[in-house]
Formats: C-alpha cells, sequence, structure tokens
C-alpha cells in the first residue's frame, strides 16, 4: 500500500484554512486539521471522508496561542507529525480598526498572541521534524500587511511584518536541508476576516461594497501551486491583490 502524504492546515475550520484543507485532499494528502472550534472542524471531517473515506484526517481542537497547548498536542501527535510533508500556518486574525491611542490592549494580545506566537510556537516544533527528514515545506499566510501599513491597522500590520521576517530568518535557518518556506501575502479577501475585526457582520461586509475581493478558494488554489512546484524551486513570497486593489489604500469601487 502507498505510504500515506500529510498536511497540516492551522485555522482549517472556516475560510482561506478550510478551502486549502480541502484542495489538499483532493490532491490526495491525509490531513491534520487545527482550530478552535471542535463542532465545526468535525463537520469539516465528515464532509471530507464521504468524499474520500480511505484518506486520514485527525483533529487538533485547541488554542494556537497556547504555548502549552501547542506543546501538548505536538507531543500527543508526534508519531503523525514526524511524516508531515506540508504545514500551512493559516490561523490568524484582525481585531479592531481604532488608531494606536484608542485601540484595545486586549485586541492587540489576541493578534500577537495568534498571529506571531502561535504561528512561531507550531513551526518551531513541525520544523524539527521536516530538519529530521531533510524534506517539507512551511506555508505562511503573510499579508500585504505583512509590507505595508495603513492607518488603524498598526498593530496587525506589525504582527504581519513579523511572519514575513520570521519567514526570512527560518527560510535562512533551514538552508541546506530541503525544506522550503513560503510567505503567501493576499489582500482583500473576503472571509470571515473583516467581520470578526469589526465584530459587526454588516459593517464586515460592507468592507468589500462594490469591489470584487479575493476569495478564500484564490488563495488556496495559489498555496497549492507553490506546494506543487518541483523540490528545488521556492516561491519565497508572492503578494496577490485582486485587480479592483491597487495598494492597501487604493480600491476601486462601482458605487
Ligand atoms: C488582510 C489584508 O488589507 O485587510 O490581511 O490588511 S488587509
Amino acid at each position: 500500500m502507498q505510504s500515506m502524504k500529510w498536511a497540516l492546515v492551522t485555522g482549517a475550520s472556516a475560510g482561506i484554512g478550510q478551502a486549502t484543507a480541502k484542495l489538499l485532499w483532493q490532491q490526495g494528502y491525509s490531513l491534520i486539521l487545527t482550530a478552535r472550534r471542535k463542532e465545526r472542524l468535525q463537520q469539516f471531517e465528515k464532509a471530507l471522508k464521504a468524499e474520500r473515506p480511505h484518506q486520514e484526517v485527525v483533529l487538533g481542537t485547541f488554542d494556537i496561542s497556547e504555548r502549552t497547548q501547542v506543546e501538548s498536542f505536538c507531543r500527543i501527535q508526534d508519531s503523525v507529525l514526524s511524516k508531515l510533508e506540508v504545514l500551512v500556518n493559516n490561523a490568524g486574525l484582525a481585531r479592531g480598526v481604532e488608531k494606536v491611542p484608542e485601540a484595545r490592549l486586549d485586541d492587540w494580545d489576541q493578534m500577537i498572541d495568534t498571529n506571531i506566537k502561535g504561528l512561531f510556537y507550531l513551526t518551531r516544533f513541525i520544523s524539527e521534524k521536516m530538519l529530521k527528514n531533510k524534506a517539507g515545506i512551511i506555508v505562511n499566510l503573510g499579508s500585504v500587511a505583512g509590507r505595508w501599513t495603513y492607518p488603524g491597522g498598526a498593530v496587525y500590520c506589525a504582527t504581519k511584518h513579523a511572519v514575513k521576517a520570521f519567514s526570512e530568518g527560518l527560510r535562512m535557518d533551514l538552508l541546506g536541508t530541503g525544506v522550503r518556506v513560503v510567505n503567501i501575502e493576499p489582500g482583500m479577501v473576503e472571509t470571515e476576516f473583516s467581520q470578526v475585526r469589526l465584530q459587526d457582520d454588516a459593517k464586515g461586509k460592507a468592507v468589500y461594497a462594490g469591489m470584487k475581493p479575493l476569495t478564500a478558494e484564490d488563495i488556496a488554489e495559489t498555496i497549492l501551486w507553490t506546494i506543487q512546484r518541483p523540490k528545488h524551486v521556492n516561491i519565497q513570497e508572492l503578494v496577490i491583490f485582486p485587480t479592483d486593489q491597487a495598494s492597501v489604500r487604493d480600491v476601486h469601487r462601482n458605487v
């Protein structure tokens, strides 16, 4: 029997994470899916299994920003993580658009803990395993906010700048091991992102009014493309804007 190829996707219960997991599944990957929302992950698992019953799914319902939870997940799942070929570090969020003097510190903590610390913690453990195997690919979900900054986005942008710097440093630390590191940097993608950021469904939807944003599937296809390049090819960074967006501050709207 052919051995399973394994991929891990964080934040797999919705949006880009779920779309990416779906595509990887269709490509024959068995999946380790992590998120905080157990029920949504279980529903997703059911749908995947109905489509391709011979592939395996392992669920990890934990909070990636909690170091002890990441450590215990990695300890418990040690044997399957040792076989991992693909890590998609998708879990992340934005909270708030207030300017620095008015911002809520809880929002900052949540972004810093998830987008930076969570991604770093998990990558620490998985990269060690990939290093031993001398193979693997780590795809980080950065953002155009990791290159450019906009008002009301100082901390979110800072977290994504951190992902960019971490991706660069990780690539240097893994040089010569065959492990690839990719930083995907999307602009406006319509998912739950803005609803979560603004804590309001209508305001979240209004962010994309009159323009055509990217979809989770657009980004998932791009991630898959980077993974499927030959092993000697590392797409280090990829900036993807919708056609209706020229920069983080220039959006064309038909209104
Ligand atoms: C999401 C893109 O422009 O809303 O990372 O910051 S943006």
